[in-house]
């Protein structure tokens, strides 16, 4: 445990306490005439002694008032068919909360339901996400069109409960829920290339994302300090460039490491079953340095041409090691048989082993002197295509915008710390003019690695976007349909927090940077617009439900900053 763990683990035993009498809810609850509504009224204590901190907010929620549902005794769950599943893992989120035994055969008269089922309020949901939660002193209810649905119920069935067992019986408030996201991109992005991270480590960050309906894992695979998926046919790929990580410049203080293939479809399967849409990233044509080190003087490998030193269009050559932070040094050749040889082989391998539509090729960050605008054109359409005849659509940082046609679908990552009309955020107008689907990452708002507050004293993140810090407010206080000038919000596919890792060597830097700053952007993924720019009454209610997650993340483990922002008690 760190010391900021242990910090967090204090203010959430304080939390915990508050949580019991903050009642709460979404600006945006709509009840209906007579129902009794959660206000935020403080003094309106919820009649189960169960907070309604739910995050992120839902649609619509009405307080029904009457008694709580009680789960002591065999605890029966029903979920069959295509909702059993979802049904196995609720059951097995339920374990640690209570001693009552979990029944997953269903029957008539369940405590919890779980059903596919056809739900009108739902009509206008495209996304296939939503669901109805009903609670009643007999049972708890989830509906929804799809298992995706059902999931999304029951992560919100589990904030509806305790955080930790407490030996009480488990008690759920009486309400109805109906809920669907705004966007249906609400992402996560782990840089595992600059700083390398375990399958459990990566798995344990899309439970804790996942329960605050985050429905996207983009893996930042490949840097220039790091490859780090095992490529069939290429074992030098992860042998030589799975080694360091930034800052090992041969002291090793910062090791490297790689997963297996297996490992890989592991993780994939992992999120896939929890309803998040793995993104493999492999960054290029910059931001390969890991790739040139490892594979120009590859001469005895039968796949490759013998000379494989035509790849290496970076300013080292012959290839040499940086494990620097620099940026824009590296950079394949598009003119090399043996780089498309590498990429396809890369491409295929990473397109067959992941169940989503998306293989992201990266873009970002590389300078005229290194490749001209035509070459770098020239290699993001030529992978691009790639990506695109191995079955997925492309994705790419938003200078892709800059490389002129591609395939028909193609989503640009907006990146830049730049709003409205400045000249900055030309390459997401450029990309959203070409008719590309854009993800919001704007490092000012959405860039977990970025520090909290100047000066605060474990704060491991990196700066250059915001040097005077970003906390809560930053990442929560704008709204992604409008940021850009010019951007028809109708483009707008979602938002996305990108976890770089040049400055986090240990996975609890990492957690401590992502929370509570997640749950910012997971709510504007998630819940209707407000207007939560101008509203500091939007945004307080937003920081009371924060502070009930403190309890939450520290069960699960997840460090947080313990922001000043937040009334954690
Ligand atoms: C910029 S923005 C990068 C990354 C760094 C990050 C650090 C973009 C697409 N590239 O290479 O890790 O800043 O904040």
């Amino acid at each position: 445990m760190t010391i900021a763990r242990a910090r967090s683990v204090a203010i959430a035993a304080l939390t915990a306490a508050a949580t019991a009498i903050a009642g709460c809810t979404s600006a945006t609850t709509a009840a209906p005439p007579g129902a009794r509504q959660s206000a935020h009224d403080p003094a309106d204590s919820d009649p189960a002694g169960v907070a309604l901190a739910l995050m992120p907010a839902p649609v619509s929620l009405t307080a029904a008032g009457g008694d709580p549902l009680m789960l002591d005794g065999d605890i029966r769950i029903d979920a069959s068919g295509d909702a059993a599943p979802v049904g196995a893992l609720l059951a097995d989120a339920l374990r640690p909360l209570t001693s009552a035994h979990i029944d997953e055969t269903g029957g008539a008269d369940a405590d919890i339901v779980l059903r596919i089922a056809d739900v009108p309020a739902l009509d206008g949901d495209g996304t296939g996400e939503g669901y109805r939660l009903t609670v009643t002193s007999s049972a708890a209810t989830i509906e929804a069109p799809t298992p995706h649905g059902l999931w999304n119920g029951s992560e919100t069935l589990k904030q509806l409960l305790p955080a930790t067992a407490t030996g009480a019986p488990l008690t759920v408030p009486a309400v109805t829920i109906t809920d669907y996201p705004r966007y249906a991109y609400r992402g996560l992005m782990l840089d595992i290339a600059r700083h390398f991270r375990t399958p459990e480590e990566v798995m344990a960050l899309i439970d804790a994302a996942a329960g605050y309906k985050i429905n996207t894992l983009h893996l930042h695979l490949s840097d220039d300090q790091g490859f780090r998926v095992a490529i069939d046919g290429f074992p030098l790929l992860t042998e030589v460039g799975g080694q360091g990580a930034v800052g090992t410049d041969g002291r090793k203080m910062d090791p490297g490491g790689y997963w297996s293939r297996a490992q890989y479809q592991q993780v994939a399967t992992y999120a896939e079953a929890r309803f998040v849409t793995l993104i493999p990233e492999v960054d290029s044509p910059g931001h390969t340095n890991a790739i040139i080190v490892s594979e120009s003087t590859d001469t005895e490998n039968p796949l490759l041409s013998g000379d494989p030193s035509g790849i290496n269009c970076s300013i080292y050559r012959p290839a040499m090691w940086d494990y620097s932070t620099a940026v824009g040094r590296s950079a394949l050749c598009p003119e090399s048989d043996d780089t498309w040889t590498l990429m396809t082989a890369i491409i295929d391998q990473l397109a067959a082993d992941t169940p989503g539509p998306y293989l992201n090729v990266g873009g970002d960050e590389v300078p005229d002197n290194v490749l001209s605008p035509e070459r770098y054109a020239a290699f993001v359409q030529r992978a691009a295509q790639l990506v695109a005849d191995a079955g997925k659509t492309p994705m790419g940082w938003a200078e892709i915008a800059h490389a002129g046609s591609l395939p028909e679908g193609t989503v640009a990552q907006y990146w830049q710390p730049a709003s409205g009309s400045d000249g900055r955020a030309e390459s997401g107008r450029s990309a959203a003019e070409q008719g590309m689907k854009i993800v919001m990452s704007p490092a000012n708002r959405a860039y977990l690695d970025q520090i909290y507050a100047p000066g605060e004293p474990d704060d491991s993140g990196l700066s250059w976007a915001c040097p005077d810090g970003c906390d809560l407010d930053q990442f929560y206080r704008w709204d992604p349909a409008t940021l850009l000038d010019g951007v028809d919000p109708d483009s707008v596919i979602g938002v996305e927090g990108a976890l770089w890792a040049e400055t986090l060597q240990t996975v609890d830097q990492a957690e401590r940077l992502a929370f509570p700053r997640l749950l910012a952007l997971a709510e504007l993924g998630w819940s209707p617009a407000a207007d939560r720019e101008g509203s500091d009454d939007v945004y307080d209610e937003f920081l009371r439900r924060v502070a009930a997650q403190g309890p939450r993340l520290t069960a699960q483990d997840i460090d947080f900053y313990a922001t000043p922002a937040v009334p954690w008690n």
